[in-house]
């Protein structure tokens, strides 16, 4: 479950509910989750040492949409040495893949890798072509090169958005060769067809989905989990 909007998107994202951490991070720990994701002021302050048992990722870089740049950068605000200090069992990092900040991301990971390969934790790439240089960040084949990007740099995981049919997420999948996909949520659409949504990204090989406002903003976010759930672990 990812719960950096707060910082991506702003409020605008929240409502009297979820805007409160305490809230999204009982949906969290339902039990239908393998991890939440947190920038490290909501880590550090709503999750450290409260007794959530689902496993903490730590959004290691972050930006507002305030700042309307085409190409954009999003830098470090927290190390992996702090995230493991708030119980990160992984960490995240956002490649602008096609930015003309994409060299100053690419070393910043290529640390972060270093890192996170002493500490034994795992890296998410959150991979999403953006900028000048993309001229549609939908399109299938950027898509599935940036995934490629990330097994290159040695992500993990890449957590990547959903190429509409089951043939083109197929060869994103592919293009990640060992690196697992995961399937990036979205703004909030009919619940059926989010789900259908999953359904085909795990047909294709995906391992998961990354999902925030689908869950958090439904009206029933443990009945919404509690399908996704079902649909990955039946695969
Ligand atoms: P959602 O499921 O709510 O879209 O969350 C996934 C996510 O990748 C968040 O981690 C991140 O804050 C946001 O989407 C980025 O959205 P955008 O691509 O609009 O900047």
């Amino acid at each position: 479950m990812a719960y950096d909007q707060g910082m991506e998107h702003g409020p605008t994202d929240f409502d009297d509910e979820n805007i409160d951490p305490v809230k999204v991070l009982e949906i969290a720990n339902s039990g239908f989750f393998t991890g939440v994701i947190l920038q490290k002021g909501i880590a550090e302050k709503y999750f450290f040492g409260k007794g959530y048992e689902v496993p903490l990722i730590v959004k290691l870089n972050g930006k507002t949409n305030l700042v309307k740049d085409k190409d954009p950068y999003s830098p470090l605000v927290c190390s992996v040495q702090e995230a493991l200090g708030y119980g990160a069992k992984a960490v995240g990092y956002t490649i602008y893949v096609g930015s003309e900040f994409e060299a100053k991301m690419v070393e910043e990971f290529g640390r972060i890798e270093q890192e996170a390969e002493e500490a034994g934790i795992p890296v998410i790439a959150w991979m999403y072509p953006r900028g000048r240089n993309v001229p549609d960040e939908n399109d299938p084949k950027t898509v599935a090169y940036a995934s490629r990007v990330g097994l290159e740099l040695g992500a993990d995981i890449v957590k990547v958005r959903y190429t509409g049919d089951l043939d083109s997420f197929k060869w994103v999948v592919q293009s990640a060769g060992e690196t697992k996909v995961v399937m990036m949520g979205g703004s909030k659409e009919e619940e059926n067809i989010f789900l259908s949504k999953v359904k085909t990204a795990m047909e294709a090989g995906a391992i998961g989905v990354a999902v925030g406002r689908n869950v958090w903003q439904a009206d029933n976010p443990l009945g919404v989990a509690e399908k996704i759930a079902n649909i990955i672990w039946e695969k």
